[in-house]
């Protein structure tokens, strides 16, 4: 049984990574509050997702001796320029919850149409041994920003407010198993999955 750090302080991430890797044989995949550091948070100073996800990664797996996954993840709206992008989770300023975020979004696009709400999320895996070797993988979504909140009981963070392209409900309320079918970590991990089969199967 090999032990794999989930590297990340957001809940939401440590559910969602729970499922999209429960098929890996001969893992235990375990959080930061686990191993007790769920309050060790590394700084994200990179203007792209890659430097931070990795920055992420190598801290934890330092921090812990563990083969570690994290990602850097974040909303593009092409209307903003691709904003909030890399600052996602900073959008609304320190403190702020979700809420806070998505309605500062839809007052920011208020004026924007429908047909120019275009958008879609990233996310860059990356994993790493202790030894500071990684790997990386990307994966996307395309949809578009509503209207309001479309709230439900799926996900986290802005996915109450995003349609994604082929759907008339919010990733909210698409349910578990279609958000990692077709969302953008579903298609990192997917991504990463051989690279990550073949690490756990041979410790550095
Ligand atoms: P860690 O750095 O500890 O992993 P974090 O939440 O700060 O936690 P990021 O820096 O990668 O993670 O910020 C990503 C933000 O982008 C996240 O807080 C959400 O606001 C948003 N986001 C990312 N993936 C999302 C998803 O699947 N659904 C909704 N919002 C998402």
């Amino acid at each position: 049984m090999t032990d794999l750090l989930i590297g990340t302080t957001n809940p939401g991430k440590v559910r969602e990574y729970a499922d999209l890797l429960a098929a890996l044989s001969g893992v235990r995949l375990l959080s930061l509050r686990d191993i007790g550091l769920g309050d060790m948070d590394v700084p994200e100073p990179h203007d792209t997702y890659e430097p931070n996800a990795r920055d992420k990664a190598v801290a934890y797996a330092r921090a812990s001796g563990l083969l570690t996954l994290a990602d850097d993840s974040g909303l593009e709206v092409d209307a903003l320029g691709g904003r909030p992008g890399v600052l996602s989770a900073r959008y609304a300023g320190p403190g702020a919850s979700a809420e806070d975020r998505y309605f500062r979004l839809l007052g920011e696009l208020a004026a924007t149409p429908d047909d120019a709400r275009t958008a879609r999320f990233v996310c860059v895996i990356v994993i790493a041994r202790p030894t500071g070797e990684t790997a990386s993988a990307r994966g996307t979504v395309e949809g578009r920003i509503a209207r309001e909140p479309m709230p439900g009981e799926t996900g986290f963070g802005y996915d109450p407010v995003f349609i994604p392209n082929g759907y008339t409900v919010s990733m909210a309320q698409v349910g578990a198993a279609v958000k990692a079918r077709i969302d953008h970590r579903g298609n990192a991990a997917r991504a990463i999955l051989p690279t990550l089969t073949a690490w756990a199967a041979a410790p550095a």
